[in-house]
């Protein structure tokens, strides 16, 4: 019988490229985000790669909207076998003393507190089951903290905390728990992060080789394709060009 995964951020960036490479591996998946259209393209292109897909729109910061999503699947996708947290952004990039605080909010409440809601509601089936895998996507900002990125590698130190808690709170479900850490993936995250300002994400990933989504979504597939005895813990990928969170070898300023 085919696998179930539930995709957070499908929309976009590394969630899409997971959910392309989950089915021509013949997943079957929920793919979910805020942007109606966007998913039904997505669900179309990837049902033509011969896998069923159902597109779930809410937005992971709103525990009911979570909640009605999700706790009202139909029988035949209640089963997830493995749950992608990737939804996630950043917001801003500010000292302390002069954040803002809606932003705060927004990464507190999309990176961690969005993870909360889908994780638990997700959980229990596996427990349950005694089965399934978790892949939460974290960052080289949750491994050390770089200048005016403080609320954000906040919310990322806080994602690396909750998978060690989760993969203990699991351990005698058989449920296996992975966190994913990029560095710099050229997405959409920095033109969320400068609030469209394109000309201004763009030069984040200038003068170097950045990664791409799809180097990602293979490091998430390699983590879920592993025997079932075995479970990936946590994986720092970077590009070859970037040794911490602001040291890169640029061939241009
Ligand atoms: P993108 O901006 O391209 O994609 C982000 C995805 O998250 C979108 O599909 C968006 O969908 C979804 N999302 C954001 N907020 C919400 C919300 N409130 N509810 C539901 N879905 C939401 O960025 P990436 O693909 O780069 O980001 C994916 C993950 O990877 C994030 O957790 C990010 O922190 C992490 N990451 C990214 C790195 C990078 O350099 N790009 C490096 C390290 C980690 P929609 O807008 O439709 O809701
Ligand atoms: C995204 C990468 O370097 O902006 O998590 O923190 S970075």
């Amino acid at each position: 019988m085919r696998k179930i995964a539930l995709i957070t951020g499908a929309t976009s960036g590394i969630g899409e490229a997971t959910s392309h490479l989950f089915a021509e591996n013949g997943i079957n998946i929920i793919i979910a985000g805020r942007r109606e259209e966007r998913l039904s393209v997505l669900k179309n292109k990837l049902e033509n790669k011969n896998v069923q897909v159902l597109a779930l729109c809410f937005d992971v910061c709103d525990e009911a909207q979570v909640k009605n999503a999700l706790s009202n699947l139909p029988d035949e996708w209640k089963n997830i076998d493995i749950l992608v947290n990737n939804a996630g952004l950043a917001a801003g990039l500010n000292t302390i003393q002069e954040g803002d605080i809606s932003d705060w909010n927004r990464m507190i409440d999309t990176n961690i507190k969005g993870l909360l809601y889908v994780t638990r509601h997700i959980s229990p089936g596996m427990t349950k089951r005694k089965r399934g895998h978790i892949v939460n996507i974290g960052s080289i900002a949750g491994k050390e903290v770089y200048a005016n990125g403080n609320v954000y590698c906040a919310t990322k130190h806080a994602v690396d905390a909750l998978t060690k808690g989760m993969r203990i709170d699991l351990l005698p479900h058989n449920v296996r728990v992975t966190q994913i850490c990029p560095g710099a993936v050229e997405t959409e995250f920095s033109i969320v992060r400068f609030r469209g300002d394109k000309s201004r994400a763009d030069k984040v990933y200038e003068g170097y080789e950045n990664l791409i989504a799809a180097d990602i979504a293979d490091c998430v597939w390699f983590a879920v394709s592993r025997p079932e005895h075995v479970n990936i813990n946590d994986m720092l990928v970077m590009p070859t060009a970037q040794a911490t969170g602001t040291l890169f070898n640029k061939t241009t300023s």
